[in-house]
């Protein structure tokens, strides 16, 4: 992993998380390409205290500072019990980009995700 997305991290993640993850906090993180360039971005689970489960995207700014690009929800949203943990099954599975079914309309300068 980039030393430099390390320092980020620490800042981006004590931020949104208001110190809830100074000690308690189980993650993973992993290099995975979410778009169309060759270059890999980067996907942290995050696993708070109560189990709280949470995905970020991570990638490069035209700047080259590294910057968090979201938060992925899953679509359609199915319940997620406390042994359901992602950073378990990612142990013993694989992670993939996959293209959502349908693409995001924009209506003038407003751009809709589909809900299912
Ligand atoms: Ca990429």
């Amino acid at each position: 992993m980039p030393p430099d997305l390390t320092d980020f991290l620490q800042k981006d993640l004590a931020q949104n998380w208001e110190g809830r993850c100074a000690t308690k906090c189980k993650y993973a993180i992993f290099a995975i390409n979410l778009d169309d360039d060759p270059v890999e971005e980067y996907a942290v689970i995050l696993s708070d205290p109560e189990r709280l489960q949470r995905i970020f995207g991570y990638d490069r700014g035209a700047d080259g500072a590294w910057r968090r690009i979201g938060m992925f929800q899953e679509m359609p949203a199915r319940p997620m019990s406390p042994q359901d943990s992602l950073i378990e099954v990612l142990r013993h599975s694989q992670a993939e980009a996959v293209a959502a079914p349908y693409r995001d309309l924009k209506v003038g300068d407003r751009v809709f995700h589909l809900v299912r």
